[in-house]
């Protein structure tokens, strides 16, 4: 396939992808003005790679007509939460938006796979306005807390590094790791109450400076 036609198809997903960052983004602020804990701390977005399409095409052996349909994460997006009590309301702020509809969910917090990744997913629907008109794609939101994205992140470039090689000593000290996040995401919980207040009244005081 030749590049500006891969452009032509990525094109929407580019769009979703910015539309959906400044929109979650915007949610942040409403939270910050209301000077309310926002659930949402962060939030990232990609559209995946032209060699990272083909990739998971052949892995999955799905004929190129069918990639928009069957690989769901071209448009990905990543919310990063302070807790796991969080994840539940961004699912929940999700599901009563009328600009995204949910196709399908994936809770790897509840069922961690067996790499000791955790994370919630979500598959939706988004439309986007083209020259050509409306068109319906498919994102994938992945929302997981700050410790979860740090362990997920070191081990995604150790997966980048060994492939499918992984040394099995890593692959244990991972283990080890991911229990010790699990572990620190409860210790954080348990403290949540009072890292909300700490942070609320931080927030007063700043914007108390902000307005002398
Ligand atoms: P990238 O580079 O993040 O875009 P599959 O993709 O075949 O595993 P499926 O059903 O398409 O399976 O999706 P699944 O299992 O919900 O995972 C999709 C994405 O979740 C992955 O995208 C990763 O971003 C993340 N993910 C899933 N499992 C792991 C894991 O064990 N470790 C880490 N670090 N991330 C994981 P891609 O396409 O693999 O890659």
């Amino acid at each position: 396939m030749k590049i500006q036609m891969w452009r032509e198809i990525l094109d929407p997903y580019v769009l979703t992808v910015d539309e959906l960052v400044v929109k979650f983004n915007h949610l942040i602020e409403e939270y910050r003005n209301m000077g309310a804990y926002s659930p949402i701390e962060q939030v990232h977005g990609r559209v995946k790679t032209i060699s990272s399409i083909l990739e998971k095409a052949q892995k999955k052996e799905i004929p190129l007509k069918d990639i928009e349909d069957k690989i769901e994460d071209i448009a990905g997006i990543r919310i990063i939460c302070q807790f796991v009590e969080d994840i539940q309301k961004v699912v929940e702020i999700i599901n009563k938006r009328t600009d995204m509809e949910i196709k399908s969910e994936k809770d790897y917090i509840k069922n961690m796979k067996s790499s000791g990744y955790r994370s919630y997913h979500l598959i939706i629907y988004y439309s986007v306005q083209t020259l050509e008109g409306t068109k319906k794609v498919q994102a994938e939101i992945q929302i997981r807390t700050l410790a979860m994205n740090f362990w997920a992140t070191i081990e995604h470039s150790l997966q980048y590094k060994y492939k499918q090689n992984m040394p099995e000593h890593i692959k244990g000290r991972l283990s080890k790791a991911a229990d010790a996040i699990i572990a620190l995401d409860q210790e954080m919980s348990s403290v949540r109450g009072e890292i909300m207040d700490a942070q609320n009244s931080f927030k007063i005081k700043a914007n108390m400076v902000a307005d002398i």
